[in-house]
């Protein structure tokens, strides 16, 4: 018997895989909307969604079709030709969420980094800033991505510790801070723009204080300043709108996309904005050898159609309610921190009996639900949008036994 017979999946990829994530101890083969089944057949709620990746549902199969059928015909010409789709996708996209142009790209960090590429040409070239003098401003807490340039403003030891040097040109201040925002750019000229996310979702989902994204909008536009809203996490109606800048009307300067853009299918990411920026890069100044690809093209459209479609706004909305007010009812010495807004939710478990978040995970995972924590005691539940208000109810059932079996 081979050595790959003798292994199991987690034993072949303990030997042969890097080493850079810990996993639940469950090996998944089918998913379809909520559910997921491991190996065995059992079947699982799927309460992380791959990140808010899934929220149209694993494998729905309007965005499987789309893929597979593109997939038969034109996956990739790069962008040294035109393809058929790139041109309607980018008129469906611009048009969708209101802006004059979209750079088409792939994983969400490289959408990040575009972004902060347009950000930086746009202040040299339109609001005069002295050559490689442009400033970004951060949040402390912030994730946007694990490259190298990205990782050079985050402030998680983890994220960062052992892969210097860093990029500089950013300042961190403390995020849900209207002063601290102020105070930033008030005091430096070449602050070229501020770029959050309108919930930290890796910090533990964030929510800020009502109107602080408004303000700070504000704050930009008053020392020309883009506000650049990375929404990869909080876009595409996890939050209850399609973007969570929606709850306070804010339209980002600079809008990221990426994870359900594709419905988890492929990576597709995306960044909109207006020509005033967007122009600033001209032919050859950035790209990717899949950006804007035709099979991205044909998925993304669907993807996006789905969320409108199936009113996955809404239904985020009204079930998040439901599920927070749930989570807030139960054992308040367990779970003492509920927070989020639509599905995009975390609660604080504080141990029990030498058991934490971990434990309560695995416990989770054994009444059939999947959930995972992040940075200790936080564990996030963000279903799959598709999830009905009868599922909704199921799996707080599942909580709630986990929670009295603890
Ligand atoms: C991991 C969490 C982490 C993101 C926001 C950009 C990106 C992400 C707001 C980059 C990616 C993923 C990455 C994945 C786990 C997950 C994550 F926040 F969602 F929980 F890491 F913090 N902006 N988030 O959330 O997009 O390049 O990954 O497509 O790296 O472990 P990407």
């Amino acid at each position: 018997m081979s050595t790959l017979q003798k292994l199991s999946p987690i034993d072949l990829e303990e030997k042969y895989g890097a080493h850079n994530y810990h996993p639940l101890p469950v090996v998944l083969e089918r998913g379809q909307g909520v559910y997921v089944w491991d190996t065995d057949g059992r079947r699982y709620y799927d309460f992380l969604s791959a990140y808010s990746a899934v929220n149209q549902g694993h494998c729905h199969p309007e965005i499987v079709e789309a893929l597979t059928v593109q997939a038969s015909k034109l996956t990739l010409t790069s962008r040294a030709f035109h393809n058929n789709l790139l041109g309607e996708y980018e008129a469906y996209i611009t048009s969708y969420f209101g802006y004059d142009k979209v750079l088409p790209m792939n994983t969400g960090v490289e959408a990040v980094e575009t972004a902060i590429k347009l950000c930086r040409k746009w202040a040299y070239e339109v609001k005069r800033v002295p050559g490689n003098s442009a400033r970004i401003i951060c949040c402390e807490g912030n994730f946007n991505g694990r490259t190298t340039g990205v990782i050079s403003f985050s402030t998680d030891p983890s994220a960062r510790e052992g892969f210097g040097p860093f990029m500089p040109g950013y300042v961190i201040i403390p995020y849900n801070d209207i002063q601290a925002l102020e105070q930033a750019l008030e005091s430096d000229k070449n602050i070229a723009g501020f770029m959050l996310e309108p919930i930290q979702g890796e910090a533990g989902v964030v929510v800020p204080d009502e109107g602080y994204l408004k303000q700070a909008k504000a704050l930009c536009e008053k020392h020309k300043v883009l506000f650049i809203g990375d929404e990869i996490q909080t876009g595409l109606a996890r939050t209850g709108k399609m973007l969570a800048c929606d709850y306070e009307a804010v339209r980002p300067d600079i809008l990221i996309l990426g994870k359900a853009l594709s419905g988890g299918t492929i990576p597709v990411s995306a960044v909109l904005c207006d020509d005033e920026i967007m122009l600033t890069i001209k032919p050859g100044q950035h790209g990717s050898t899949y950006g804007g690809n035709p099979l991205a093209c044909a998925v993304a459209m669907k993807a996006l159609d789905v969320l409108k479609k199936e009113n996955l706004s809404e239904n985020a909305y009204l079930l998040g309610n439901i599920l927070r007010e749930a989570l807030r009812n139960m054992d308040q010495d367990l779970i003492n921190l509920v927070r989020g807004k639509g599905l995009l939710n975390a609660i604080v478990v504080k141990p029990r009996n030498g058991k934490d978040a971990w434990d309560f995970c695995i416990e989770l995972m054994k009444n059939g639900l999947l959930a995972k924590p992040t940075h200790g005691d936080k564990i996030r539940f963000a279903p799959p949008l598709v999830l009905t208000e009868q599922q909704l109810h199921e799996c707080i059932a599942i909580i709630q036994k986990t929670v009295k079996e603890f």
